[in-house]
């Protein structure tokens, strides 16, 4: 008897969708009263975006939103996961609203609404108002305040409608690519405006989910990390602990608070031990009981893992990074492991408590384009999906309760310090034309969302 192929059958339940972000797709930077953020000023600066572009046009999406939903429609997908851009709807990050950037998120939910889409809103995913930058940005304790303000806003007037809030995309990414090693916006490399920015990101976090709670009811409130599983290259002891600081860094220092464990007394001896930094008093009394505000669900993004060695650390910081160097790689020189998601959601749902997880992004970046017919056929995205799919049934089988997935991203886009030449879309864009075309992997995407089962 030849054995039945497994079928990788998900309940109705799950939800699928695609994500995107506001800087990388929207465009239209300086109209209806936008106020600069800390990303167009990035772009300015010389050598920071390797193109050489800007979020200026980007997908053009602020104007061609509903063709945009309407693509999102045909995929057929439950949810939809974007953000919103606090310089649109508070140009100077606090006190003034421009009624005309909430105006437009509130045409986007109801677009979403009317095609029976759920709206799910990140609502900080690093476009930060130049203005508040301007006073010290996630550094200041002040942004902190801004941003409970700036939540109140957007919650009061999509509250009635948004299906799931996710406070912060990747504060790792915030915090260390864009104020320890100076690759992301605001292009700091300060050790303790990294440590500063993490703790006030997260701080603003936990303040952000009693008020959101307060405005919304019951919906699903989290926030979103991009987690990295990660092995020694070797046996060697310096390379296990080599692995146990990455993994302090990257994964608990962002983990451990949410759940009430404070930072990792680990991180925390090694920070002193190195006068990493001399000044903490920006942790005040009770924050780390802030922090740790329950949470409805724990998003994760997930693209490949770390390899790590002793003797790789990064320029500014001594910290170790990855090394790849083994299996297929993206555009972006990441190893294809489909096998982490499964090490990663098993070990999350291990050592924390989190009742639900979703993956709030997963995909992988191909430049593949048209072919003489016009066909895009991105067959390595297409495996890429499902073979970390794969791995997230298996994890779901194991007990982890992963209630949903997004697939990153909705379409090419502005992939930040790279420009646009990483393509993530499942829907590819020509840039010259805006014309959109659906992929290969965007039809068998369709497929999947449709049957619920892995194609
Ligand atoms: O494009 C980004 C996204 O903004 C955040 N997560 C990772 C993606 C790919 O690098």
């Amino acid at each position: 008897m030849t054995p039945k192929t497994p079928s990788y059958l998900f309940p109705k339940s799950f939800t699928w969708g695609v994500a995107t972000s506001s800087f990388q797709i929207e465009g239209a930077t300086q109209e209806d009263g936008r106020g600069p953020s800390i990303w167009d000023t990035f772009c300015q600066q010389e050598n920071t975006i390797v193109d050489h572009s800007n979020g200026d046009l980007a997908c053009d999406h602020y104007h061609r939103w509903q063709e945009d939903l309407d693509l999102i429609k045909s995929l057929n997908v439950d949810a939809y996961r974007f953000s919103i851009a606090w310089p649109r709807v508070m140009p100077q990050g606090g006190g003034e609203i421009e009624q005309r950037g909430l105006d437009f998120y509130d045409r986007l939910v109801d677009g979403l609404l009317e095609r029976n889409i759920d709206p799910w809103v990140t609502l900080y995913h690093w476009d930060l108002p130049q203005a508040l930058q301007d006073r010290g940005g996630w550094v200041s304790r002040e942004t902190v305040d801004h941003f409970i303000e700036y939540t109140r806003v957007v919650c009061e007037r999509l509250g009635d409608r948004v299906a799931g809030w996710i406070t912060h995309n990747e504060p790792w990414c915030a915090s260390v690519l864009g104020h320890l090693n100076g690759d992301h916006a605001p292009g700091l490399k300060d050790h303790y405006a990294h440590l500063a920015s993490s703790h006030h990101l997260l701080l603003s976090h936990g303040l952000a989910v009693p008020v959101i709670r307060e405005i919304v009811g019951d919906k699903p409130i989290g926030i979103t990390l991009n987690l990295v599983p990660s092995v020694p290259a070797s046996p060697s002891e310096a390379d296990a602990e080599a692995n146990e600081r990455f993994d302090g860094f990257f994964n608990r220092w962002y983990l451990d608070p949410l759940v009430g464990r404070g930072y990792p007394e680990d991180m925390l001896k090694r920070y002193r031990e190195e006068n990493y930094i001399d000044d903490w008093s920006f942790i005040h009394e009770g924050d780390l009981e802030a922090i740790a505000e329950p949470i409805d669900f724990l998003g994760i993004n997930y693209y490949s893992r770390g390899i790590i060695r002793s003797d790789k650390v990064t320029e500014t910081d001594n910290e170790p990074i990855e090394v790849i160097a083994i299996g297929e790689h993206t555009d972006m020189g990441w190893e294809v492991y489909p096998q982490g998601i499964y090490d990663l959601l098993t070990r999350v749902n291990a050592d924390y408590p989190f009742t639900s997880i979703y993956i709030t992004e997963n995909g992988a970046a191909y430049a593949t384009g048209p072919d003489e017919d016009g066909q895009i056929k991105d067959h390595r995205r297409e495996s890429y999906l499902r073979e970390h799919l794969i791995a997230c049934h298996k994890a779901r089988t194991a007990g982890v309760p992963l209630d949903g997935y997004f697939a990153w991203s909705l379409m090419d886009n502005f992939e930040w310090a790279f420009g646009y030449g990483k393509r993530f879309g499942l829907v590819y864009v020509d840039y010259e034309t805006q014309k959109r075309t659906l992929k290969q992997s965007a039809q068998w995407y369709r497929e999947l969302v449709t049957s619920r089962v892995i194609p």
